[in-house]
């Protein structure tokens, strides 16, 4: 395995990253090869997330930010424990913990409204990922590389979901102005977007590092339109990758708890506590904002579409991947 290194984040983009999101992620690190952005603490959890040891009937969820990751997580959790196990009412980090959450935060953060054994305070989720019974059910945001080795020996089921890039920067630009205290305005955080300079960037190799590996037979490479498009047939399509034979009930069942309407409504996945408002500003926004595919429409100037379309076309040269080149 090549050997890592890691900096801090540079160049006139890894400076704005530091000053505009450090609220909650306090800094940030480049990991190479890859050049890949981390919160600080990783360089600290990096050796004990690589030697995490794999159950073969693992089920993890692996996105880029903001891609339906939560969405992905709760149809997956029903297909694998059933509708109506009696923790589907439990909050979704309880039930499907965050792999490398304890790393994005200060190990010193507390917070008085949390009780002790809360997912959100620093070791808890590696706590809960000790204890949690098979099959676990896990969430990731890491890059390909720095998720455990032994995933690629022990191979469990990976559900991989990519969002249009376009969309995917809207959401995060809502959320990091939400939840990470973003100060700054939309087309700035373009910017850091299309440098590649976010959390869990780069948005291309994240993608494309699963894409190439679709045809193993633990992966499954999922797109946030599908599920838009048709959510009983990905239903049926995460039930079919893990072995399950859901009756055409309980898949609508799923399909209709995991709607947009009803996911909005539950206390356990909408993530409202955690969003509870920061600033005026912010006040109506919501985890759940919107849920549509070409929200981005509403929001990108054309200098700024057409620096997607260089961007994307750029990283996708010589590559098989189908998606999102619909700039004509
Ligand atoms: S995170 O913070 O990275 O885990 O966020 P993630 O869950 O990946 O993405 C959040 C976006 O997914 C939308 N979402 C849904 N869309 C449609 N239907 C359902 N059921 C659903 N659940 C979550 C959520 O609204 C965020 O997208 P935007 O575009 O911001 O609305």
């Amino acid at each position: 395995m090549a050997s890592i290194s890691w900096k801090p984040v540079e160049g006139p983009h890894g400076e704005e990253l530091r000053k505009t999101l450090s609220d909650i992620y306090v800094d940030f690190l480049e990991v190479n090869p890859g050049h890949l952005v981390v919160p600080i603490f990783h360089k600290d959890w990096y050796q004990r997330q690589l030697d995490f040891p794999i159950k073969e009937d693992d089920v993890w969820v692996v996105t880029y930010p903001k891609s339906g990751t939560t969405w992905m997580q709760e149809v997956t959790w029903c297909v694998v424990r059933g509708i109506d196990h009696p923790q589907t009412s439990l909050p979704l980090m309880k039930r499907f913990p965050f792999f490398e959450w304890d790393c994005m935060i200060a190990p010193e953060f507390t917070d008085e409204r949390l009780c002790p054994d809360d997912p959100c305070l620093p070791g808890n989720t590696w706590k809960i990922l000790a204890n949690i019974s098979s099959p676990r059910t896990i969430k990731s945001h890491l890059q390909e590389p720095l998720l455990p080795k032994q995933m690629w020996e022990v191979k469990p089921k990976i559900v991989y979901v990519c969002r249009d890039p376009r969309d995917v920067c809207i959401s995060y630009y809502f959320h990091s102005m939400k939840l990470d205290g973003y100060k700054k305005e939309l087309p700035d955080f373009v910017e850091l977007f299309l440098a590649d300079m976010l959390p869990f960037a780069p948005f291309w190799s994240h993608t494309l590092d699963f894409w190439k590996r679709r045809d193993q037979e633990n992966i499954l490479f999922v797109r946030f339109e599908d599920m838009k498009e048709d959510l009983p047939r990905v239903v049926r399509k995460v039930a079919d990758f893990l072995g399950k034979e859901p009756s055409t009930e309980e898949v609508m069942r799923i399909a209709d708890h995991c709607s947009f309407g009803s996911m909005s409504k539950n206390k356990a996945v909408n993530n409202e506590a955690i969003y509870a408002a920061q600033n005026e500003k912010c006040k109506e926004l919501k985890f759940m904002r919107k849920g549509k595919v070409g929200d981005w429409k509403n929001h990108l100037t054309d200098s700024q579409i057409k620096a997607f379309k260089e961007w994307t076309f750029k990283h996708l040269e010589g590559s098989d991947f189908p998606y999102y080149r619909d700039y004509e």
